[in-house]
């Protein structure tokens, strides 16, 4: 989608740092944590939110991706959260899971 922020990041339009990447997904770090550490989990295919996502083999995939890029960031215990529509506080519409860990102000 040209009009989506977390499009152009995965394009490599803001040469935002990937602090882990695969096949179905990038993770960078959120803009305005909420944590010591708070990664975005976002997938490549623009889904605007778990609401729209009907394929139950992506929506694994994203989740080993939670787990592999926690374990990469060095991360033992951490939350996971999904906002999902605006009044429950999502504010960009790509689908992403939020990994929090550390120092929680949320
Ligand atoms: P949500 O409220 O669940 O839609 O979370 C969106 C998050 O995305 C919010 O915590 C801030 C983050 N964010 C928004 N724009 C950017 C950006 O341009 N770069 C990065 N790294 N994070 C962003």
């Amino acid at each position: 989608m040209s009009d989506c922020i977390f499009c152009k990041i995965i394009n490599g339009d803001f040469n935002t740092e990937f602090v882990y990447e695969n096949e179905y997904a990038v993770v960078f770090r959120d803009i305005n944590p909420k944590a010591d550490t708070h990664l975005l989990v976002v997938p490549r295919k623009h889904v605007e939110s778990l609401n729209e996502l009907d394929d139950e083999f992506l929506l694994g995939k994203l989740m080993m991706t939670v787990k592999e890029a926690a374990k990469k960031a060095g991360l033992k215990s951490y939350r996971t959260v999904i906002n999902t529509g605006k009044e429950a506080g999502q504010e960009v519409f790509h689908l992403h899971i939020h990994i929090l860990a550390g120092s929680i102000k949320l």
